[in-house]
């Protein structure tokens, strides 16, 4: 047991019922290989697993057991017998790495559930799969499994600030990882990778891409807050290798999120110009340092030339050379690197810049560059369309950046599941029938990375809703073609009671709308959070005045105009999506003031514009206060704490969405001078 009390998430493993108990028995003996560390990991879970669910401590065994009952077997081809008979050993051979084979067959007349895999990571998968089955209340007669990951790279960012022990957009209390005393390991850590892989992740950045931004403390003195470029000097090695050595045992690798001056600041260089001998070399001697201490180490994550951070403009170079040079470092070790599309500076419209700074070097990345985009062209907002890039650089590897933290929905308050969001960017039409999701699974070294703000709190995401946001991200991760209910069921059931599945899964489904509703008005608009000062960011409260920029409304219009008129972002996507959102009536009315400054009477279907805003405020209130009374009907059927947890967020949640409802309406109404048609806005 672990010392400090939190929670097992989806992990729970609740007793099964009497029935699936008999029909689950085959796995009470357990014959696993061991020798590699995922192993260690696959025997520990099936005993944790098993023994929730059948009550019962499985027997583990490493040959193969007389038991009438029949056995599990976990292994791959080539170390167990009983798996090559049991299953064809081309069909597993030929899996990518990740993939697994589950299947029951009889083996010298028992009956046998056979989990394999071509390699380690694939058996720690299998297990969680069959696991999985088994709290969901599945059977596990006659199973014949064949699963890839559609993504080669399922990766999480942390966004942690090593020694200061924040989390930057983090919602959850302090980071995870006590940087201090790392090298020491926590049993947390380890249930922490053990959620992870359980959804399919196999990699993890630890520490934030801001990894050196100065604070001013007093009037004159600036700190650094961020000292996360402090990891690739020796004390951080030690620290980053512990960590890896935990998440190595379930098949994920560690990367490190790196300053770009780098040789500057840990070196004694006077320059980090990618271009420079001694830089190259600084960077080919540095990765090798880091190699030895973490032999499967996964690569390093840029931001450059972002928000404050150091980058190649610093040299006039491209990011391509920026990129390149830490590329070839890592390329002779298997590194990989993934530098951040996330660039833009002071423009009358942020969103075109991404394009313009990368479209024009598609190509000119090395083979182990992967270009990480964010989902949408601004900055994680509660909609955005998707980025311009995906359909843009087809010679690049791309992988899609996602924010399960919500930063910008409601932090750690607000119930916002975010999967019908990410299942709208990954459908989303790149330009000649290919959807997103295709892009990036194109190859290896492509994928999908998404923001985590998991910390100590008790329940690891703040929220306890907010876990779901973390199984689906990895659901969708391993496999994009699952849909939103099926992964909001599956989580409420093996989180909560069978009872409450339902009414826990249909909230989540419904709680983005509402989200969307009463932040953005529903019809594309954005960024209307406030930001304040550097030390003040909070992007929580409603503060439309803050950036008329980004919602355009003056006492004529609503809306931004990215069209051909305007700031040409629309035509950067290829047709015929550029096409329909060039035109006010073939562009989807939730992105229409994205693409368009209109007349606030605009005529929509029976409404107008300012009319449609005022109505989705209103209609986001309610559907909160109905998500709160959809959650009362749960008292009495799931445990009193997470009753009480939600319930009482939810009350906040009320107040909270009337409170961007009342400030979006009212803005709405004194520039537009429009009243709402039911009186509900007050005149001033
Ligand atoms: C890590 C937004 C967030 C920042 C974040 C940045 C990024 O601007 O508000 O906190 O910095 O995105 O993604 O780099």
């Amino acid at each position: 047991m672990p010392l400090e009390a939190y929670d097992d998430c989806w992990l729970r493993y609740d007793r099964a019922d009497e029935n699936r108990q008999a029909s689950y028995r085959t796995c009470v003996n357990v014959y696993a290989s061991v020798g590699a560390p995922e192993l260690g990991a696959v025997r520990e879970e099936l005993r944790r697993g098993i023994s929730g669910l059948l009550g019962r401590e499985p027997h583990l065994w490493q040959h193969p057991p007389r038991s009438a009952d029949g056995f599990l077997a976990v292994g791959t081809p080539e170390e167990m017998e009983v798996v090559s008979d049991a299953v064809s050993v081309d069909t597993v051979q030929s899996l990518g790495d990740g993939g697994f084979h589950i299947r029951s067959a009889e083996w010298e007349g028992a009956d046998v559930v056979v989990v394999t895999a071509p390699t380690d990571r694939g058996l720690v998968y299998g297990t969680f799969h069959l696991l999985r089955r088994m709290s969901l209340g599945r059977s596990i007669d006659d199973l014949d499994i064949v699963e890839e990951p559609a993504n080669a790279e399922r990766i999480v960012d942390h966004w942690d600030n090593p020694y200061r022990r924040s989390v930057e957009r983090g919602y959850a209390g302090q980071s995870l990882f006590d940087w201090e005393r790392l090298p020491d390991l926590r049993e947390r850590y380890f249930d922490y990778a053990r959620l992870l892989a359980s959804v399919g992740i196999n990699g993890v950045v630890v520490n934030n891409v801001n990894t050196r931004i100065p604070a001013r403390e007093s009037a004159n003195e600036f700190v650094s807050r961020n000292a996360g470029w402090r990891l690739l000097e020796r004390d951080g090695l030690e620290k980053t290798a512990a960590l890896a050595s935990v998440f190595r045992r379930y098949g994920i690798r560690t990367y490190l999120s790196v300053n770009f001056a780098a040789p500057m600041l840990i070196g004694d260089l006077d320059t980090a110009d990618p271009l420079d001998d001694a830089v190259e070399e600084w960077w080919a001697r540095k990765a090798e340092g880091v190699y030895d201490a973490v032999p499967d180490f996964g690569g390093f994550l840029v931001k450059a030339d972002s928000e404050g951070q150091p980058g190649p403009y610093d040299y006039d170079r491209s990011h391509a050379e920026g990129a390149n040079v830490l590329a070839r470092a890592l390329e002779p070790h298997g590194g990989r690197v993934w530098w951040r599309a996330f660039v833009y500076s002071d423009h009358d419209d942020r969103a075109v810049q991404a394009y313009e700074a990368f479209e024009p070097i598609d190509g000119a990345f090395h083979e182990n560059v992967t270009l990480q985009i964010k989902n949408g062209p601004i900055d994680f907002q509660p909609r955005e369309p998707a980025s311009t890039l995906f359909g843009a650089m087809p010679a690049t590897n791309l992988s899609c950046e996602l924010q399960i933290t919500q930063e910008y929905t409601g932090q750690g308050v607000h119930c916002c599941c975010l999967v019908p969001q990410w299942k709208e960017i990954l459908e989303f039409d790149t330009g000649d029938g290919t959807p997103l999701k295709e892009v990036i699974a194109d190859s290896a070294g492509e994928g999908i990375v998404g923001v985590v703000g998991v910390g100590k709190d008790p329940n690891w995401t703040g929220h306890y809703l907010s876990q779901a946001n973390l199984y689906g991200y990895g659901r969708l991760a391993w496999n994009p073609d699952l849909d939103t209910e099926t992964i909001t069921d599956e989580w409420a059931r093996q989180t909560f009671d069978d009872d409450a599945t339902e009414t826990i899964s249909g909230v989540l489904l419904d709680s983005w709308d509402a989200v969307v509703d009463y932040e953005t008005g529903g019809l594309g608009l954005m960024h209307m959070m406030y930001n304040g000062s550097a030390r003040l960011e909070n992007h929580y409260d409603p503060s439309p005045h803050e950036w008329p920029g980004y919602h355009g409304a003056t006492e004529e219009e609503i809306g931004v105009d990215r069209t051909t008129t305007g700031s040409g972002y629309a035509a950067q996507y290829p047709d015929p999506v550029a096409e329909t959102y060039e035109d006010p009536e073939t562009c989807p009315e939730e992105l229409l003031l994205f693409f368009h400054s209109l007349p606030w009477e605009y005529e929509l279907d029976e409404t107008t514009v300012v009319q449609r805003l005022y109505d989705n405020c209103f209609d986001g209130v309610d559907a909160v206060r109905d998500l709160r009374a959809r959650w009362h009907s749960l008292e009495g059927v799931i445990d009193e704490q997470r009753y009480r947890h939600v319930a009482e967020r939810f009350d906040e949640q009320v107040v909270q969405s009337r409170r961007w409802r009342d400030t979006l309406v009212s803005f709405f109404y004194d520039h537009s001078g429009i009243p709402d048609e039911q009186g509900r806005v007050p005149r001033p």
